[in-house]
């Protein structure tokens, strides 16, 4: 009696990540997908260690979705690794944060280049410290003629001062007499966004519980699947960026065929 009580509901079939992978692919995958990179330090803090340890491991975990991104066909992944709120920080945590791009790219470039990969970032790129900046500068350089996956940092990034610096650039050209107001469309502000060479995202990420975009893409976003997931991103692994894919295939499956157009 008390076993049919106990006994757990019937677990789905276990397939193996290659039959997952290869399930997926048979679907429409998503062309850009965006990340919030959340829960780092309090991954760090269950394990009692320090928080630089967290986003140690959450480097590491860049390295596998992105792997596992441009095996599945994504054409860009762009990561939140440091917002415009990230220098509130302890100085000693920014200062180990800021090395990360140089750990990641010494140990992961020649796979990247391997892979096809090419690394761009968007933020404010000059206040960043200068050895952060030659890094990711020499990786761009040495990635830019690369087809593969565009893997997009977005590195001291805030969405409204991007938003704000499109409207400067649009306005200039308007008082330079090169642009009339009639021309200032939705089209022509996308193209003066740091995403200009990349779609909009379909689908985004966020690790780690919270539930809000934080100053992330908010324009770029206005027709992207949202993701939440209560899982820390130094464990959010490839079946948990599967999870998220094979949802939005579900939803997209739902919404017919239209969707794929109408959101670029
Ligand atoms: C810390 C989780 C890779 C989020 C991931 C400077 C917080 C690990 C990079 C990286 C960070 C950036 C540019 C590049 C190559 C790698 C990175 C930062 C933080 C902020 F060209 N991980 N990562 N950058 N974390």
């Amino acid at each position: 009696m008390l076993h049919k009580l106990i006994r757990r509901k019937p677990e789905r079939q276990k397939q193996t990540l290659e039959e997952r992978i290869s399930h997926s692919k048979n679907e429409h995958i998503p062309s850009h997908i965006a990340i919030i990179m959340d829960g780092n330090g309090r991954w760090a803090k269950k394990r009692a260690l320090p928080r630089v340890a967290g986003h140690h491991e959450g480097m590491k975990t860049v390295r596998k979705i992105t792997r596992l991104a441009n095996d599945l066909g994504v054409r860009a992944l762009t990561v939140y690794a440091f917002s415009t709120e990230n220098w509130k920080r302890p100085k000693l945590e920014v200062d180990f944060i800021m090395r990360l791009p140089e750990e990641f790219l010494g140990k992961y470039l020649p796979e990247l280049i391997e892979q096809n990969v090419k690394v761009v970032m968007m933020g404010e790129n000059e206040t960043l410290p200068k050895h952060t900046q030659e890094a990711v500068r020499k990786a761009m350089e040495q990635t830019k003629e690369n087809t593969g996956l565009v893997l997009n940092f977005a590195l001291n990034y805030g969405s409204r001062a991007e938003i704000a610096q499109a409207m400067q650039k649009i306005s200039q050209q308007i008082q330079l007499g090169t642009l009339d107001y009639t021309e200032v469309n939705e089209d022509l502000i996308s193209q003066h966004l740091m995403t200009c060479d990349l779609p909009d995202p379909d689908l985004l990420i966020r690790t780690s519980g919270e539930v809000r975009l934080s100053n992330f893409m908010l324009w770029q976003l206005a027709y992207t699947e949202f993701w939440f997931t209560d899982t820390l991103w130094p464990d959010f692994d490839e079946d948990c960026l599967l999870d998220a894919v094979e949802s939005y295939q579900k939803r997209n499956r739902r919404y017919g065929g239209l969707k794929g157009e109408e959101t670029n």
